[in-house]
Order: structure tokens, then sequence, then C-alpha cells
């Protein structure tokens, strides 16, 4: 596999790909569009809900089938699957679908082709050191995400939260999660058969010659319907190259989850291009959300005002602390603590390629289902904790190349910071604080290189390390520190969190069952105490 071929499966041109690093735009942070000055007053609601990830798709369902009224705010679009299958693109050939007010697609490994800017699916957040991917859509990162579902390792959830029961956790909350999500496990003769999985087979082959243990693990896709993908009887979504900017199909997405339940119970009103500006705490104990109604080409429609007795701050580990500590700066939170935007980690995150000396196939699923877990028990005298998700590379080519989604055990943390200058929340996070990932991934390589040849693939990132950007930001409100022990904030104990920011910087594995199942946990606390 050439540089230059690997380029051309990807409708690009060489001299773009060199320059993309430069081309690619901050979203959420971008400069403030010009407001409308008249403001309008929305109404109070009970209860609001920020985001509709899996923070708040558990809040929503939770609350809304107790007949609690709950209006969702998010910023992002509703994505109503069309039965023509054309509602997302796909990620050969992106178009303004796939990203958040974007000029290029935004992808771990750019793709510079020009579109249009758009409210679509896939937000990359650009801060100084570090780059963090986040969905933006109603459904949050269950739209673009690959769908992992895998319960925290029972030692690691202990060292991050040994004041929680865990047996409640593991006996309750975390398969409640499981099965509102969906989750299943490929069937096994379906895995050892299909050509769609060669470059997972064969990944685990060399990883075997290399004495490293590989396990599968769940995923929220459909895997009877994946299996009819295969048979050629339905649309090709997950076998069609679909994934991280939405699934046309097969995807247990959010929407179609614990959102789609909450919409069914008929207390939940939705309100999509919502995006709350800032959060007032005021006199009556009510709380003040500005919202901006934000357009298609990115312009603000209108300004508005929402009042409400309860918050349910949903909206990501960057999301949410960026919304305390913008709303603190501007004196509107006043009594918010000195945890609130700390303990921020990337979990871990880490990527790399490695050449093969074997094919992996040149028709690939989008959908990961085995991992080498270097993070338990024997990991051969090495001193790091890795887990590699055996990524897809689905490019419709024999590449040689395999990818490795790794999450480390990188105990470094970072914090985001209102910055006075800007007027922007920024990250405080150093590229070398990295290093125990980078060097756990080579030594990964390596040991895999040393019995079956191969090397690291310098084709994908620069280095052969994808170590500047993430998919699972963690922390920035911490639970038990930012607030109490079930996610009121402290100071503010009507605004919850629910989120990825509750977790401090790692969940040893993809992280979005152990918010789902926290969430869980955390809400039927609140509703018993809170509600009556
Ligand atoms: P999230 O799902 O990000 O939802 C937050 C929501 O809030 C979004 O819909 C935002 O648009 C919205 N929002 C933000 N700010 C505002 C505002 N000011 N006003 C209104 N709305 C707002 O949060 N995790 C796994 O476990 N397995 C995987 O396979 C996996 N793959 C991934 C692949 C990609 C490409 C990416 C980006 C992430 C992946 N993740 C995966 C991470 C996972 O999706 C993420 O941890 C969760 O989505 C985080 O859930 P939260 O509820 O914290």
């Amino acid at each position: 596999m050439q540089r230059r071929q690997l380029i051309k499966a990807m409708g690009l041109s060489l001299g773009a790909i060199s320059t993309s690093a430069t081309v690619s735009g901050c979203q959420t942070l971008a400069k403030q569009p010009k407001l409308p000055s008249k403001v309008i007053q929305a109404g109070h609601f009970p209860n609001i809900i920020v985001g509709s990830g899996y923070g708040g798709a558990v809040s929503a369902l939770r609350l809304s089938e107790k007949g609690h009224k709950v209006l969702i705010l998010e910023m992002g679009m509703r994505w109503d699957r069309s039965p023509k299958h054309d509602t997302f693109c796909k990620m050969i050939n992106a178009d303004k679908r796939s990203s958040w007010f974007s000029n290029m697609p935004n992808a771990p490994i750019p793709i510079p082709i020009p579109i249009r800017k758009y409210p679509g699916v896939l937000d990359l957040i650009e801060y100084d050191d570090m780059k963090v991917f986040a969905g933006r859509a109603y459904g949050g990162g269950s739209i673009v995400n690959g769908a992992i579902a895998i319960q925290p390792r029972r030692s690691h959830f202990e060292a991050v939260f040994p004041w929680i029961d865990a047996d409640e956790m593991y006996e309750t909350y975390f398969p409640k999660a499981m099965k509102e999500l969906k989750v299943s496990q490929i069937p096994e003769s379906f895995f050892n058969e299909s050509e769609h999985y060669e470059f997972t087979r064969s990944a685990e082959r060399q990883a075997s010659r290399a004495g490293m243990k590989t396990e599968f693990f769940g995923n929220s896709y459909d895997f009877d319907y994946m299996q009819k993908e295969a048979r050629g009887a339905v649309y090709k979504s997950a076998l069609g190259g679909e994934v991280i900017y939405g699934n046309n199909a097969g995807k247990f997405s959010l929407d179609l989850t614990y959102l789609k339940n909450a919409e069914a119970t008929g207390n939940v009103t939705v309100k999509t291009l919502h995006k709350v500006n800032t959060i007032q705490a005021l006199d009556n104990d009510q709380l003040r959300l500005e919202v901006h109604v934000i357009n298609k080409t990115g312009g603000v429609d209108e300004v508005e005002h929402y009042t409400c007795d309860k918050l349910f701050l949903n909206a990501g580990s960057t999301g949410t602390s960026e919304l305390l500590l913008k709303s603190q700066a501007e004196g509107k939170l006043n009594n918010l603590n000195e945890h609130i935007g700390k303990h921020w980690g990337p979990n871990g995150n880490i990527m790399t390629g490695r050449n093969f000396v074997h094919a992996a196939g040149t028709t690939q699923s989008t959908i990961p289902v085995k991992g080498i877990n270097m993070w338990d028990g024997d990991r051969g005298g090495s001193k790091y904790k890795i887990f590699a998700e055996l990524a897809p590379l689905p490019l419709g080519l024999e590449t040689w190349t395999t990818l490795y989604l790794a999450i480390t055990d990188n105990p470094e943390r970072g914090n985001y910071y209102y910055d006075k200058a800007s007027k922007t929340v920024k990250l405080n996070w150093k590229r070398a604080q990295n290093e125990y990932s980078v060097n756990a991934a080579k030594e990964l390589i390596e040991k895999l290189a040393k019995v079956n040849g191969g090397s690291t693939s310098s084709l994908l990132f620069t280095k052969g390390f994808g170590d500047n950007f993430c998919y699972h930001p963690l922390g920035g409100c911490v639970l038990g520190k930012a607030t109490d022990e079930v996610g009121r904030i402290k100071g503010h104990e009507n605004i919850y969190v629910q989120d990825g920011a509750l977790i401090p910087g790692s969940a040893g594995v993809n992280p979005y069952v152990f918010i789902t199942g926290l969430a869980e946990r955390n809400m039927a606390a609140i509703l018993r105490e809170d509600f009556g």
C-alpha cells in the first residue's frame, strides 16, 4: 500500500493532505455570530435538559416515565431516518452533513475535500494541544460513534469511585444500561466466516503469535441486520462504509432507544438547533438560560430566555464544562467550587496503525467487535496497561494495514479554564502529557512486529501515532468533587450533571456504558430524593 494509493482511495490530493492539519476549523470555540437585539421570553419549564447524548437521554427517559414534563434543548439537528437510506453521508466522499460548520470533513485522518458549512453531525473542537471529536445531533455521540459497548472493568470502576456501591452498579445499573442500549455480541459463526471481519481475524492471529490476548466485546449495532447486509438482503450500512457520519440503518443510536421511549411518554418536548449560551442562577432559586436559536448557515436567528426549576446539564465533558466556566466568568453562577473544569483526561486515547505482513481484506465492516487486552492479568512483563480495539480501515481496497484505537491507563490530567482575553474556554493540556499512551502503543506495535514483521504505519499519522486527538473526553465536573454523590452541583443543587464530565479522565474502556450506567444510578436517587 503506497501513500498515494491511500490518498486516492479517500478521494484526496496529495498536496491537500499535507496541509490538512492547518485548514480544519475550530467549531465550538469559533467567534460568536452577530446576535439579534431582541430577546424572546420563551417561558418557564419545571425541568430542562441540555444535550441529548447518553447523560441527557437517561435523564429524559427516567423523568418522563415518572410523569415529569421535560424540555430538551439540543444544539445539533434531528436526523430522522429516511426510508431511502440517504439521511447521512458515507465516510468516503463525505459531504456537508458530515461535519459541524466546517469547510472540510472532520476526521481522525484528515480528508481535505471542500464542503459547505452546515450543522453536520461530527464536531472537532481544537484546543491548543488536543483536538476533541464530539457528536452534534439529537442523540449526541451515539449518532457518530462506533457503538462499542463495554462495561468498565470492576477494578477500574472501584479505583475511580471507591465510595460507590459497586455491587449495585454491576448487578443493577450497568445491566439496565446495556439492555436499554440494545447491546449484543457478534455471533461467532458469522464473525469466523465473514469476509468483512478478515481485518479483525488477521490482526488477531498476529496478536496471538505475539502472546497477546484478544477478546470480543459488545456493540449497540444490530448484528441480525448486519448478517442480512452480508447476504445482500438489505441496505448496507456497517458493511457499506457508514459510521462516524451516521448510520442510515442498523445502529441502535439513542434517538432510536432511550430518547424514542422518552418521547413516547408524551411528556417530552424537543427543540433542536437550540444552543445554550449561559446559565444564570436567579434570586428566586430558578435558573435562566440564554439560548441561541441557530440556523443552517451558522447564524443566530433568535435569542431566547427560558427559566426552569431544575436543570439537567448534559452537554458532554466539553459542553458542560464550557457552560459552567463561562457562566461563572460572567457572574451568573457564583457558588461553583474549585473543581469545575478540573480532572480532565482523554481516556488514554491513542490511535496507531501497523503495516501488515498479511492482507486485511478489501471489504471491512465499520463496526469493531474485538480488542487486544493488555490491561488485565498477564501483560507480558509490560508496565503499561493498554486495551487496543481492532479498528477497521474501510477504504474498499487492500491496505495491508490495521488500525488500533487504543485506550491506555495514562494517569495525566488537564483542565478546562476560562480565558479572559479571548472570552473562550480553553483546555490546559500539553501533548507531552500523552507520553504514557505513546510509549504503550509503541511497545504494542514493536512486540507485534517482532514476531510478525511489519512496522508502525506512518501512512496514517505523523510518526505513526495519533496522540493529539481524542474521541473520549472525560471530566470537568467530577462526581463527588464538583458535584455531590449523585450529580447535583455543589453550590447550585438544582443543576444536575449526568454526562461524561462526571468521570475523572479515564473509564478504562470505551466510555458510554460507564456514563449511561452511572446516570441510571444517579437519576434513580434524584427521582427518589428530589421528586418525592
Ligand atoms: P454527548 O454524547 O457528547 O452529548 C452531548 C450533547 O450535548 C450533544 O448532542 C451536543 O450537541 C449537546 N450540546 C453540547 N453543548 C450544548 C449547548 N451549549 N447547548 C445545547 N446542546 C449542547 O455527551 N464511546 C463508546 O463507548 N464506544 C464507541 O464505540 C465510541 N466511539 C466513538 C467514536 C467517535 C467518532 C466519537 C466522537 C466518540 C466515540 N465514543 C465512543 C465516545 C462517546 O460517544 C462519548 O463518550 C459519549 O457520547 C459522551 O456522552 P455524553 O452524554 O457525555
